[in-house]
């Protein structure tokens, strides 16, 4: 508003001092017109002159009138440049606060954990995964620790719950968000498990295969660089153990993922960059730089190789699901997630 104003002014200014040039020019040029002109010279030539010290006064006037709009939008604009940092340090603090929201609920989180855990205690039936943790009330999605089950003679487990998609309950065994953390690991890696618990990671394929022991549903999360989402759920899934190279079945594909792209590596075998169990004269595990279930080679490399957002149209070794973004496109989030058929939210 102030600027359109100062511009209409500056034009009113342009105008006059126009106006007054063009009034002496033709003055100049026209000598024998104003010889011509009725009225007495002398009167005309103060009649001009009066006109233009009147433009003149305007002009002046006007020209201070600008100056002064310039000054005061001068002072706008340092107010802006004011707000605009009072508004970066209210970001600040907004920050400031989510992280120390965040760290109150880990505490909280921690809380939960060891009142379930001394619940097991005087509890006959154990907690196995997330679903039983969230049968007992625990619904915050974040991390949890896994009592060690003496009776299989299991280590405990942190793992991640998922408690809020589509009724909860689901434990987390893959996560790519980050994509720091390299998923082109060998054998013992993929059955320990890697990474961090909030971060990218693999669960661990013996951990994997134990959770699977009971009926059990896989659902597949995934977004592209545009922030779509597509889901691909099976209700049932299972690993072999590892004598049996922790072979992969699925069935009963369901979600909007485009065609099924783990059917593929339904009853194959896992791989990994020392161990060749594909179904391939090709080293898939090397060619696609992950542990996965090859077959010769892939349909989907949800363990590929992280590809950042401009290059991530343009390798085939990256965290591919042919069935949506074809074999070229890297995804920017994944999650990979189990919970038993029995589940009731
Ligand atoms: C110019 O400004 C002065 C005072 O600032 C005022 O007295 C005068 O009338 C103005 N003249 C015109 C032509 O606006
Ligand atoms: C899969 O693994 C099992 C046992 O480890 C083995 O007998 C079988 O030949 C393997 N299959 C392939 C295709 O490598
Ligand atoms: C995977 O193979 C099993 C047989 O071993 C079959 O029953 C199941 O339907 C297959 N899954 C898919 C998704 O085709
Ligand atoms: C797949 O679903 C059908 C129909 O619900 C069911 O009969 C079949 O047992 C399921 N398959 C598996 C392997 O769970
Ligand atoms: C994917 O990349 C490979 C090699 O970089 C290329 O040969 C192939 O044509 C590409 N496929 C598509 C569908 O773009
Ligand atoms: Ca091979």
């Amino acid at each position: 508003m102030l600027k359109s104003a100062v511009l209409r002014l500056a034009t009113l200014a342009v105008v006059l001092l126009l106006l007054l040039s063009r009034t002496g020019a033709q003055r100049l040029r026209d000598p024998s017109k104003r010889m011509a002109a009725a009225p007495p010279k002398a009167h005309a030539k103060g009649q001009c002159c009066e006109d233009v010290r009147a433009l003149k006064v305007q002009v002046a006037n006007l020209t201070s009138l600008l100056e002064e709009l310039t000054r005061k939008q001068d002072t706008v604009v340092r107010q802006m440049i004011d707000l605009d940092h009072q508004n970066r340090q209210q970001e600040a603090r907004v920050t400031e606060a989510e992280s120390k929201y965040s760290e109150i609920n880990n505490r909280v989180e921690i809380m939960q954990l060891q009142a379930a855990q001394s619940v097991t205690q005087t509890s006959s039936d154990a907690i196995y995964d997330c679903a039983s943790l969230y049968s007992r009330n625990y619904k915050i999605s974040g991390e949890y620790k896994l009592p060690a089950d003496e009776f299989l003679g299991t280590p405990d487990l942190e793992v991640f719950c998922d408690m809020d998609t589509n009724g909860g309950g689901w434990t987390v065994i893959q996560r790519r968000k980050v994509g720091l953390t390299s998923f082109d690991r060998d054998w013992k890696q993929y059955r320990k498990g890697f990474g961090a618990i909030r971060g990218d990671f693999w669960l661990g394929n013996d951990n994997i295969f134990r959770l699977t022991r009971q009926p059990t549903v896989l659902r597949i999360e995934l977004e592209d660089w545009e922030g779509e989402t597509r889901y691909a759920e099976y209700q049932y899934f299972t690993l072999s153990n590892e004598l049996n190279s922790y072979k992969l079945f699925i069935a009963n594909y369901s979600g909007n993922a485009g065609q099924d792209s783990l059917r593929y590596h339904n009853n194959t075998n896992f791989s990994t960059k020392n161990k060749d169990n594909d179904k391939c004269v090709d080293d898939c595990a090397q060619l696609r730089k992950g542990g996965y279930w090859y077959n010769c080679c892939t349909d989907s490399n949800l363990n590929g190789v992280y590809y950042r957002y401009g290059e991530h149209t343009r390798n085939s070794d990256g965290i591919t699901w042919y069935g949506w973004h074809g074999p070229n496109y890297s995804l920017k989030r994944v999650e990979m997630k189990i919970r038993p058929q029995n589940f009731q939210p």
